[in-house]
């Protein structure tokens, strides 16, 4: 027996596509979890369908792509957040061994159990707002061990709730004790043994690093980049986020997936994302919650039409929090986006961040079936309510999740 033909009429559907491709009385219609078709509702193909669903007319868009997480930890940092509200900096803190550190001998102490268990409400929080789709990275175990664990509950993670998780080796997060004075040596090992086993596990869909004066150089960057590209994998930097080491030139050159942070960057690293087709990801969560100063170069950005996306970057140091909307709500308001910037920034350019655009972030015929029903008057609302919660319905792989749902 063929799949179910189901019709979702009555929709405002911002596809994402091309623009933000507001198509105002429409339709589409779904079969085996994708797209079929996409358009007018006068213009819909003839045939009946099995199932219909009326959206009396609500704003439909892709369900969201929270493209840059580091949602599996243990503990907080609630006391450093503390320690920088009286002044002390993100930096002396990490000098100091806390910071990644802090949450590290944290992560390594957690059982498997246990850190499913601290990650799984954050998770129930970014898909209550209709998050469809979440990268989620490694970087707090540092031993092969405890990456190993880190990555296997961001797959249980994705098993256990309805969302897809994309997970990112981030083992090049900082230096572990082991390791002191030792950095290249560290790289060696991820590139060498930790990188081919965890991909033979299948435990990783992407490699990222952090090219910071406080974790590793360009030239370290260069080197895991290569071990990556050996086994097939794609890659992403945290560049530029509290100095400029060059890591974004370097990494868009070599086709990276994305650049995330970005407040360092300039003109040059602007023109180089968008040459390369390299998403330029902005967080601003982290921005605000860091006290920082300096801007992502937006005007640049834009000017060079490179594609910017906005994450939660959800962890315990910089960004306590597990919002995409509030993060939109910050991308507009602390860095100048505009609504449009902000949706496309949570849809087709997360969606490019994490190499899923031929899947996912924009409603098109042959696109996995994801999208959320809205409570909104005008579709600018949704990067405009901070805290309060304007999705009605999502639907994933073309099924409908029910709220209250019993695991979110
Ligand atoms: N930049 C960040 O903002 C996060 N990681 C990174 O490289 C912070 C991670 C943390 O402080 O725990
Ligand atoms: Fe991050």
């Amino acid at each position: 027996m063929s799949e179910p033909l189901k019709l979702w009429r009555n929709a405002r559907l911002v596809t994402c596509d091309a623009a933000a491709g507001v198509i105002a009385r429409g339709a589409l219609t779904t079969r085996a979890g994708r797209i079929e078709w996409v358009g007018e509702e006068a213009a819909l193909p003839a045939g009946a369908a099995d199932e219909v669903h009326d959206l009396t007319g609500a704003w439909v868009t892709p369900g969201l792509i929270d493209c840059h997480t580091h949602l599996v930890f243990a503990g907080t940092r609630a006391s450093e957040y503390a320690e920088r509200l009286r002044g002390r900096s993100y930096e002396d803190i990490a000098r100091a061994g806390g910071g990644i550190l802090a949450t590290v001998r944290a992560v390594r102490a957690a059982s498997e159990e246990q850190l499913f268990d601290e990650s799984a409400p954050r998770l129930a929080a970014l898909l209550s707002e209709g998050v469809t789709t979440v990268e989620i990275k490694s970087g707090y175990g540092l031993s092969l061990a405890d990456e190993a664990k880190m990555l296997r509950v961001a797959r249980h993670l994705g098993r256990a709730f309805p969302v897809t998780v994309r997970t990112t080796l981030l083992a090049a997060h900082t230096l572990p004790p082991e390791y002191r004075g030792r950095a290249d040596e560290y790289i060696e090992a991820i590139a060498r043994e930790w990188l081919p086993q965890l991909c033979a596990q299948g435990l990783i869909d992407a490699v990222d690093i952090f090219c910071e004066s406080i974790a590793f150089s360009v030239a370290q960057a260069e080197r895991l980049f290569a071990a990556a590209r050996a086994q097939g994998l794609p890659v992403k930097m945290h560049a530029e986020q509290l100095s400029n080491l060059g890591g974004t030139l370097m990494a868009a050159r070599q086709g990276a997936l994305s650049c995330d942070h970005l407040e360092y960057a300039g003109e040059a690293e602007a023109a180089a994302l968008a040459r390369a087709g390299t998403v330029a990801v902005l967080l601003p969560v982290a921005f605000y919650c860091l006290g920082a100063e300096r801007q992502p170069p937006v005007a640049a950005l834009r000017a060079h039409r490179a594609m910017l996306a906005i994450a939660s970057d959800c962890n315990p140091g910089s960004a306590p929090g597990a919002s995409l909307l509030t993060a939109m709500s910050m991308a507009t308001r602390l860095f100048g986006l505009t609504a449009e910037e902000a949706l496309l920034g949570v849809t087709r350019h997360a969606a490019r961040a994490l190499g899923l655009q031929g899947e996912r972030g924009t409603l098109a015929p042959g696109q996995v079936a994801d999208f959320v029903v809205w409570n909104l008057r005008s579709i600018e609302e949704l990067g405009y309510w901070i805290g309060f919660n304007p999705r009605r319905t999502v639907v994933r792989a073309a099924e409908v999740l029910r709220w209250p749902n019993p695991i979110l």
